[in-house]
């Protein structure tokens, strides 16, 4: 057996990045996990704090704070640096701020010398990822967003909820932008194999303005959790620790991630949030559904918001 080992370099110890630490370290999906932010003393402290954890967790996982010349040998890198929405803030407004510090942070990871997967959650993730692409001149397969991983959880749990049904029995989708032109693809929704528009005609109790609610309530999720306590981040935690076990077990696992499109769905040049297969190498590819007419037409709106707040910045 090779003695090489799962490296994940944790960029950005904030909130979401330190729940990511927190979940990986509980589920032993790596080896190795190393710890950067620009605040040294929070993740060397993270790191101490984490370590404590070992003698508790599934698996042994080698813990420290570091810096991007750890990236070398790593094979992937979640990116959580960056400022986040304040109250009333849309993901769109951090636009500028975050693209001005992913600059620095792709250029010192790209000059260590790192050859694996990049795995990028802060927002607007779907903008980030591109512009991680494009300083980084990876291949598009090794760039890889959280895009509407969260969105799709919010959904699949609240179609569980309102059918009764174990969410992991809910098949249904939450694609285009991390933010608030995503839209849910209705037509192609199953629960329990059964069409989301079956279970309207079956059973006069469940109601269309329902559903539509429902919908609401996961585009908006961010801004009533930030409302509530100043930040979301369990759930994206639980998200990239699903993305990186897909990664590292190279499970072509099919998930709604930002990923780059080369003609699907009509589009290219974006980063935007659609179901993709995920292995060991990345993106292996992308999975166009067959929308309908009004999924088609949200989902380039969705496109050309991201692609008309992308230009001045790339400029
Ligand atoms: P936070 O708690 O402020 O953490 C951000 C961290 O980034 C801090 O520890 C900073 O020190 C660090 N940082 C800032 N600049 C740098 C730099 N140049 N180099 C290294 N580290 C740096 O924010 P939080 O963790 O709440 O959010 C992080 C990002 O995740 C934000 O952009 C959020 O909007 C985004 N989220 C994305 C979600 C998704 O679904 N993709 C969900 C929730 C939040």
């Amino acid at each position: 057996m090779s003695d090489r080992v799962n490296r994940v370099v944790l960029v950005g110890t904030g909130a979401v990045g330190s729940s990511y630490a927190f979940a990986l370290l509980n589920q032993g999906v790596t080896e190795e996990l190393v710890l950067v932010d620009l605040n040294k003393e929070k993740s060397e402290g993270d790191a101490m704090d984490l370590n404590h954890g070992i003698p508790f967790a599934p698996s042994p996982t080698k813990i420290w704070f570091g810096d991007y010349s750890d990236c070398k040998d790593a094979d992937l890198v979640v990116i959580c640096a960056g400022a986040n929405q304040k109250p009333g803030e849309t993901r769109l407004d951090l636009v500028e701020k975050n693209t001005r510090i992913f600059k620095g942070i792709v250029d010192e990871i790209v000059a260590s010398g790192f050859e694996g997967i990049f795995l990028v959650a802060t927002n607007p993730v779907d903008i980030l990822t591109y512009v991680v692409w494009k300083f980084s001149g990876f291949p598009k397969e090794r760039v890889i967003g959280s895009g509407t991983i969260l969105d799709t959880a919010r959904f699949r749990f609240l179609l569980g909820e309102y059918f009764d049904i174990d969410t992991r029995n809910v098949h249904a989708y939450i694609i285009g932008e991390h933010g608030d032109t995503e839209l849910p693809v209705w037509s192609r929704a199953d629960v329990a194999g059964i069409t989301v528009a079956e279970w309207l005609e079956q059973n006069e109790q469940y109601k269309q303005e329902d559903l539509d609610q429902l919908f609401l309530n996961v585009r908006d999720a961010a801004y009533q959790i930030i409302e509530r306590k100043g930040a979301t981040y369990y759930g994206i935690a639980m998200g990239l620790v699903r993305l990186t076990k897909a990664i590292l077990q190279n499970e072509n696992a099919v998930l709604t991630v930002s990923a780059y499109l080369n003609g699907e769905y009509g589009h290219e040049d974006v980063y935007i949030g659609v179901p993709a297969v995920v292995n060991r190498k990345g993106i292996r590819e992308v999975v166009e559904l067959k929308l309908d007419d009004e999924e088609k037409a949200k989902f380039n709106h969705s496109v050309n918001v991201l692609k008309s707040t992308m230009e001045p910045v790339l400029e």
